[in-house]
């Protein structure tokens, strides 16, 4: 690569920071914030340093792997793109296609090669048995866009940069810089909050780095968020508070929600949150009342035993109190692709429960069951089951419910595929492993994140390294796949222009893709000569074709649509060349009802699916608070998920990965600060050091995912000395959120108890 400075958008996490990697004989030798990346502004974190070490890193595999009798042997690429379509399909053709199952993992959303290549590869394995990190995830978020919005991406996104009150329930952006809410530098907005005279307020199980930062804190009880929002809800009515600004003439349904929070007086759910009722009505006075506030929850409130419920609670409070699509509450973006719109245009607006998983029986999401089925899937014989598997940047072993249960379900499996560039938990058990490029050897475009970011901006990088003539990357290795298997389909051969249209679609790559989405989106360019003509003719199918007719959708896909008239235009992928630090294409602006997709046009407030939980909810309300610890997670800065413990860089130090417990328990339970305790649960049981604070609540213990390193056979040679416990093999994988299908991740309960020494053990 040529030496110099090369601007590029962090991929790594959701914040899609700008970072100005500077090249010296073909090494990298620095990596910094690019100060003059509009959205950034020149803030980074300590992981996009470690992207040097992903670059560098000895243990990242870049040929094929097959697994043999006597062990693992590289392979050609061919062959190796062979062997695998042709068991795929001989698996496919034996047992039918529901016979391999499909796990996409966390990182395919920072890549839009794997995101759009993905696309054709699972059309042509054509398996209902999908699954992928949603369901670990945001799933709920997803569940009330379409319930309340008609449209499963349409999210709203705090606008933090014009607010002044947040609240942040269950999520810690000083860790994670921000979920389903892409803002590099979390801090310095929230600096710039308080300048304005506003207060960050913060509601969890643990007084996280977030909460170090708020204004006001409060300890919930993991998985009574619904209850306390509940609360909430009642004190807006009960204080005539409830003042929907112009939500009113765009939403239906109110009346069910004034019913249904009647019986949770926030003195009726007190006991359960642990929150102090005068203080649940505070805050809801406080959300009411002040101008710009938002009301902003994530992973703490979505993987919990009512995450359905208590997102549909967030999204109403914010509509209640006049927050949504309100400056400085909770808004929409408007990106320069517009997966909303294009959802809309080939039909994908989304769907549930269309079918059930055919173990558990739990509902499909968008064409994807649970995560938490994944294992039943693969272990339980009968027609139906999954024999063959395949993963795409994804670790379930570590990152799903029931890790050891799913090791032992991959164990079985007659075939099974990775697309990853480890050797780790996962991928050991894959019979062939597919390594793709790693991220600075390709181009980088957020499709996802630019559709959650608190600005509307738009950049794309050029690969920093190019990649050997010996590496394939993400999309090229799904797409042939994807042409293999359809020709196996097709008896081995295609037809001329089906097989013409495969090359194409190779030779161009996604970014051809991108091109076009670019300027036929809301800032694309309008097209030379055609331009006088388009605005008529669009003017002419609006005006004859009925509202909803789905030819209508057709004009959305100009940038000359009426919605669009006023943003700035011109964008494409040589536009975007052109500036390497990107693009400020302003603040988030309000565009609602156009924008909303249910058929009525209006925000419904009170979908069934919610309503018909509540006799769940108001069984908790009932019940005495349950015994028992109860365990959620946390993040960290200097930790990525289950993938970025090869670093030295970022692990080094005291090990991150403990079970925080407060003085109180520890002092009961016999537990010392920096001794081990053990963890049990039906699932399974783990040895951890103890941390003891004051910082997690009592009865609560806190533990971070995606450590449980070490095992046999993976080849992370840093990430397996720094090995920490999985608290996904204490996680119960036959517990779900009934409405969403979504894992519990946080709040289910476990049995601590202090670990004997091996000198206690033989003095006993
Ligand atoms: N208990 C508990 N469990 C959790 C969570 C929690 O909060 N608590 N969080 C959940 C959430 S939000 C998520 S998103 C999931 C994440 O879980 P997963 O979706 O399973 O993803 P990761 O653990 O990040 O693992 C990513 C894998 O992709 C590989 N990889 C990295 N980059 C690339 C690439 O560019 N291409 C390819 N092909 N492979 C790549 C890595 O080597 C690794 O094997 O975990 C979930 N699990
Ligand atoms: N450094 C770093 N950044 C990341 C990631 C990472 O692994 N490391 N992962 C990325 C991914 S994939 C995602 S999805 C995002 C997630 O982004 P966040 O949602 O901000 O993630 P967490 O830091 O896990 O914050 C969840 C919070 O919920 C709290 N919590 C647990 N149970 C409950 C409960 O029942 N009620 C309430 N109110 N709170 C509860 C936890 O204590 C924790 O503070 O982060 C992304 N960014
Ligand atoms: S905050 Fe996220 S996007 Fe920004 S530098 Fe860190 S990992 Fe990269
Ligand atoms: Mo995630």
């Amino acid at each position: 690569m040529d030496n110099g400075i090369h601007y590029r958008t962090c991929h790594l996490c959701e914040a899609m920071c700008g970072v100005a990697i500077e090249v010296k004989d073909g090494q990298i030798a620095s990596v910094k914030g690019d100060a003059d990346d509009p959205f950034s502004h020149g803030h980074i974190c300590p992981k996009a340093v470690a992207l040097q070490d992903l670059h560098n890193d000895p243990d990242r595999l870049t040929r094929p792997l097959r697994r043999t009798a006597d062990g693992w042997e590289e392979m050609e690429w061919d062959a190796a793109f062979d062997f695998v379509a042709e068991r795929l399909y001989q698996i496919r053709r034996e047992y039918g296609r529901n016979a391999v199952g499909t796990y996409q993992g966390n990182p395919n959303v920072h890549n839009h090669g794997a995101m759009i290549a993905g696309l054709p590869f699972l059309r042509a394995l054509g398996t209902q048995n999908r699954f992928s990190a949603t369901s670990n995830d945001q799933l709920p978020h997803m569940l009330a866009n379409l319930e309340m919005f008609g449209h499963q991406v349409l999210f709203p996104i705090p606008d933090i940069d014009h607010s002044e009150l947040m609240i942040c329930i269950g999520a810690n952006p000083m860790a994670s810089n921000g979920s389903l809410m892409s803002v590099p530098d979390f801090r310095g907005r929230l600096k710039a909050l308080k300048a304005r005279g506003g207060q960050l307020v913060v509601i969890d199980p643990r007084r996280t780095e977030t909460a170090r930062e708020a204004d006001e804190f409060h300890f919930v009880r993991p998985g009574s968020d619904a209850l306390l929002l509940m609360g909430m809800l009642h004190t807006l009515f009960d204080e005539d508070l409830v003042n929907l600004g112009a939500a009113e003439h765009w939403s239906r349904d109110l009346d069910l929600v004034r019913l249904a929070c009647l019986p949770y007086a926030p003195e009726a759910v007190a006991g359960h949150t642990g929150v102090d009722p005068t203080q649940i009505r505070i805050l809801a006075r406080r959300l009411a009342t002040t101008q710009r506030a938002v009301l902003y929850g994530r992973i703490g409130t979505s993987t919990q035993s009512f995450g359905g419920i208590a997102t549909w609670l967030i999204y109403l409070l914010n509509i209640l109190t006049g927050k949504l699509d309100a400056t400085g509450g909770l808004m929409f973006t408007q990106p320069a692709v517009d997966l909303v719109a294009l959802g809309a245009l080939s039909g994908q607006r989304g769907h549930i429960g269309r079918r059930h998983s055919r173990v558990k029986g739990l509902p499909e999401f968008g064409g994807e069951y649970p995560a938490s089925a994944m294992a039943d899937e693969i272990l339980t014989p009968g027609d139906g089951q999954i024999r063959a598997f395949v993963t795409i940047a994804g670790n379930p072993v570590l990152s799903s419910p029931n890790g050891t249960r799913m090791e032992q379900a991959l164990e079985q499996l007659d075939f099974m595929v990775s697309v990853d560039y480890y050797l780790n938990e996962t991928t050991r058990h894959a019979d062939i492993i597919l390594p793709p490029t790693h991220a600075l050897e390709r181009s980088h475009y957020d499709l996802i994140f630019n559709m959650m970011a608190v600005r509307n901006v738009a950049k794309f990088s050029e690969p920093l390294f190019q990649p050997s003539a010996n590496a394939r990357h993400d999309w090229q290795i799904l797409l042939e796949l994807a042409h293999r298997l359809e020709r196996l389909k097709k008896g081995g051969r295609l037809g001329l222009r089906q097989e013409l249209g495969w090359q194409a679609f190779k030779r161009l790559g996604p970014d051809a893709l991108l091109d076009v989405a670019l300027r036929t989106g809301p800032y694309g360019q309008p097209v030379g000569r055609l331009q006088p003509l388009l605005q008529p003719a669009t003017d002419l199918i609006e005006a004859i074709l009925p509202q909803r007719h789905p030819l209508r959708h057709l004009t959305r896909l100009s940038p000359l649509d009426r919605r669009w008239q006023d943003l700035p235009k011109g964008l494409s992928l040589a536009a975007l060349r052109e500036q390497p630090h990107g693009i400020d294409l302003g603040p988030l602006q309000p565009s609602l009802p156009d924008r909303l997709h249910t058929r009525d046009g209006k925000v419904n407030l009170a979908p069934r699916r919610y309503l018909d939980d509540l006799p769940r909810l108001y069984r908790m309300l009932m019940s005495s608070p349950e015994g028992g610890m109860q365990l959620i997670g946390r993040r960290h800065v200097r930790s990525n998920n289950s993938w970025m413990h090869n670093s030295q860089r970022l692990v080094k130090g005291k090990s991150r990965c403990t079970m925080m417990i407060h003085p109180s328990d520890a002092d009961r339970l016999g537990i010392v600060d920096g001794h081990e305790a053990e963890v049990t649960s039906v699932a399974g049981s783990i040895v951890i050091p103890a941390e003891i604070t004051e910082d997690v609540m009592p009865g609560v213990v806190s533990i971070p995912h995606g450590w449980g390193h070490g095992r046999a056979g993976t080849s992370q040679r840093v990430a397996n000395a720094h090995a920490g416990a999985s608290i996904n093999d204490v996680i119960r994988d036959d517990q779900i959120d009934p409405v969403s299908g979504t894992s519990i991740l946080n709040g289910q309960t476990v049995q601590i108890r202090a670990r004997q020494s091996e000198q206690d053990r033989q003095r006993a």
